[in-house]
């Protein structure tokens, strides 16, 4: 029986957190990680083209600031990437648990960073623990099924393919099994960045985050195990719609906000998993002063742009001026799944007052 005390109270947190704007409030809906304490480094260098990690463990949200490095190489290398398929129980919000499917453990999964022209053998391995066959296609993969047809694979075994990047942009990667829907809307998506041979205008840091929606038996908020739902999946009705895993995962209310300053750009790197609802991408406070939608990275990028449609199996690459001390909030602008379903991130600008840009009054 559905507990409707457990509803109310964290539908009471969250609507809190949601009327405050999304302040970081510091509420402890979830405990604080690392990442949010003190500033970290602008950049995180990485070896290789492939890093990530959850930002705690036992968590599946990924840690939006352990990406791999810029490419600072001039000639094709190869790049090893093990992509193992991991069953983690963990929480969607306090009290709120599902059975959720990885790639590595995390939402997204990890980013994989190579530059036009890089070989990479991928393998995929399927934990002897899991129920179900899995598999990657990644769409920076020219070839059928964009890698699915050879690396699908059985519990307690790997398959691995080579291929060569060929094409600048940022990429979805997924799960390509048949029933790829409820894999990706259980976490089973990430990114690959194919840098253009002359690279990327450099910036001061880097965020990388991942939409997705999940579909589950029991409403927001239920306390206890939030089972899949495929037919809550069938009409497209997920109860929660999440960045990187989790309600306001990345918020003051959550794991803490990313960091910035003022007068730095900031780069985020948005992957929507989907399965099925496009998120109208915006930055609350702020607009993408320069974007590559779709993740297009080899075309000139648009600017002042407020809000960027970014499709169910597509990326969006999007950098932001930071001239005053502000809460950015990162919301798809269909903002019911803003204030009802859990979707949040926050970059928490800090730095002097510029009163001729705002003044407060
Ligand atoms: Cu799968």
């Amino acid at each position: 029986m559905t507990d409707l005390s457990n509803v109310e109270t964290n539908r009471r947190q969250f609507v809190q957190l949601t009327a405050a704007g999304l302040a970081a409030t510091g509420a402890g809906m979830l405990s604080q990680s690392a990442f949010a304490n003190g500033a970290p480094p602008k950049i995180q260098r990485a070896a290789g083209g492939f890093a990530g990690g959850p930002i705690k463990e036992g968590s599946v949200v990924a840690d939006p600031t352990n990406i791999p490095s810029s490419v600072d190489w001039d000639t094709p290398r190869s790049h090893d990437v093990e992509l193992v398929a991991t069953r983690v129980e963990a929480e969607v919000m306090p009290g709120v648990k599902h059975r959720f499917m990885t790639f590595n453990g995390q939402i997204p999964a990890p980013m994989i960073r190579v530059r036009q022209g890089d070989t990479l053998n991928v393998t995929v391995t399927n934990r002897a623990e899991n129920e179900s066959s899995h598999s990657v296609d990644l769409h920076a993969v020219i070839g059928t099924g964009g890698g699915g047809h050879f690396t699908e694979v059985a519990p307690g075994k790997s398959k691995s393919f080579s291929f060569k990047a060929l094409n600048p942009g940022a990429f979805i990667y997924h799960c390509g099994v048949s029933n790829l829907d409820e894999h990706i809307s259980r976490g089973m998506f990430g990114m690959i960045l194919v840098e253009p041979e002359y690279g990327l205008p450099p910036v001061d840091r880097e965020f990388y985050i991942g939409q997705h929606e999940l579909y589950t038996k029991s409403n927001f908020g239920v306390r206890g195990d939030a089972e899949f739902n495929g037919r809550a999946m069938l009409s497209e009705a997920p109860n929660y719609v999440l960045f990187n895993g989790a309600v306001a995962s990345l918020t003051g209310a959550g794991y803490g906000a990313m960091k910035a300053a003022v007068g730095e750009t900031v780069r985020v790197y948005m992957v929507c998993g989907g399965p099925n609802l496009t998120s109208s991408f915006h930055p609350i406070g702020n607009i993408w002063s320069r974007c590559w939608p779709q993740g297009g990275l080899a075309n000139e990028p648009l600017k002042y742009i407020q809000t960027w449609p970014v499709s169910p199996g597509s990326c969006f690459v999007g950098d932001m001026a930071l001239p005053v001390p502000q809460t950015v909030t990162l919301v798809d602008h269909a903002v019911s799944r803003v204030v009802n379903k859990g979707l949040a991130a926050q970059i928490e600008v800090s730095g002097d007052p510029n009163p001729e840009i705002l003044n407060a009054g």
